[in-house]
């Protein structure tokens, strides 16, 4: 397609609320995966650069070109272009900086593969899934508040469309890695964190915490649950564009990129609670997760211990239920997971339950009337149940999210 088209199809799926696709590198339960990035560059151009002096500084390397990104951030995303002449470009008065486009990764344990695939379970009577249980969200409903209208996006491998425990909530998709696809769930994963956040509460499957949160699906995954930062950050920025209130990150990369942060600063600044996975290789909390503009969340069994693969450290905000987890699937399916990809979500519903109920004065630290990011996050980490050392600490941050008790 040219690239007139991607732009064209791009703005007008924009214009009528449509969102389509999501992706980005991420280590999956520590699993040795393939780098898909390592050929590809994101250059950065400053911000008064026009799209034509952007062709200009590009030059004959417009041949390279795979993607064109053109909403906040000035970026051509390139591949297959040698050191020498990326060192030259990266000369160029137009040019900001040239970052790596990352490989990032579905955070969802990946012994399920070791044992010949995820079981897929037909749909029956609904079930209260224990987490959503653990998290006191049931407490929550009876109050009337499920989240309606609270967008949440899911920055994910998709969501399924034509799930019956679903597709009633979602409101809007976009496909950042094939604009002119949809945004369906070819993975599974996207789907089993959207039911955590809102499924239906129909009377089959499985009930999300924020029940009645107004799904986004935004695709930057593929089908094996990996994908491009350009395509995560091409995500976010939809995310923005479409004024969501919330956005849940179940991917990570143990990569630090610029253009990543400044992605999720965006975000922040446009008013999204960013959630995110802490990651699953029991070391360092992974990115998007460490920003400090991102609620990282660790995950945390039956039993209110924290899994032994789930990374950890300063940057762990909540600890959210993320092992043995009975959530929506592809197609119309169900499966039971485990991750900080299964986590994170938890902490998403709690969010969107939060901001469903209206701010009061000691809570709004900047006293516009609305919850702000920093705000959302206080009031979760105040009323999260301590857990481990007293006190804060880095396998739970502040504790295990309560969302009954954050709205009280
Ligand atoms: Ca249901
Ligand atoms: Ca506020
Ligand atoms: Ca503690």
């Amino acid at each position: 397609m040219t690239h007139m088209n991607y732009r064209t199809i791009v703005g007008l799926a924009v214009a009528m609320g449509l969102m389509t696709g999501v992706g980005l590198p991420v280590v999956a339960g520590g699993a040795v995966q393939k780098d898909l990035s390592s050929d590809r560059k994101i250059v950065v151009f400053n911000d008064d650069v026009s799209l034509s002096e952007r062709d200009a500084a590009l030059g004959d390397l417009v041949q390279n070109r795979i993607k064109r990104l053109t909403r906040a951030l000035s970026a051509d995303v390139l591949e297959g272009v040698d050191a020498g002449r990326l060192r030259e470009l990266s000369q160029n008065p137009s040019v900001k900086r040239i970052d790596d486009d990352v490989t990032v990764y579905a955070l969802e344990r990946v012994e399920r593969l070791a044992r010949g695939g995820t079981q897929v379970n037909a749909a029956a009577a609904q079930v209260l899934p224990w987490g959503v249980d653990r998290i006191d969200a049931e407490l929550v409903w009876p109050t009337g508040n499920s989240a309606d209208p609270i967008k949440v996006g899911v920055i994910d491998t998709g969501i399924s469309l034509s799930h019956p425990d679903l597709a009633a909530n979602i409101k809007g998709t976009y496909n950042a890695i094939k604009p002119r696809r949809s945004a369906n769930d070819d993975n599974g994963h996207g789907s089993h964190v959207a039911g955590i956040i809102a499924a239906l509460d129909n009377g089959v499957g499985v009930v999300g915490g924020a029940k009645q949160a107004n799904l986004y699906a935004i695709k930057v995954l593929n089908s094996s649950g990996s994908g491009y930062l350009s395509d995560i950050i091409e995500g976010i920025d939809v995310a923005i564009a479409n004024n969501l209130n919330v956005i849940n990150m179940s991917l990570g990369t143990t990569a630090d990129v610029q253009s990543f942060h400044d992605a999720v600063i965006r975000a922040n600044n446009a008013g999204i609670t960013i959630v995110a996975a802490a990651g699953n290789n029991g070391g360092a909390v992974n990115y998007p997760g460490a920003y400090a503009e991102v609620i990282g969340v660790s995950a945390t069994d039956s039993t209110n211990i924290i899994a032994s693969w789930s990374s950890r450290g300063p940057q762990v905000d909540l600890a959210a239920p993320g092992v043995s987890i009975y959530s929506n699937y592809k197609g119309t399916g169900y499966a039971t997971l485990s991750g900080t990809s299964m986590a994170s979500p938890h902490v998403a519903a709690a969010a969107a339950l939060l901001m469903n109920r209206a701010i009061r004065s000691e809570e709004d630290e900047n006293a516009n009337g609305k919850w702000d990011p920093s705000e959302v996050r206080a009031r979760l980490q105040a009323t999260a149940t301590d857990l481990g050392a007293a006190g804060a600490d880095s396998f739970y941050g502040a504790g295990l999210v309560n969302v009954f008790a954050a709205v009280q």
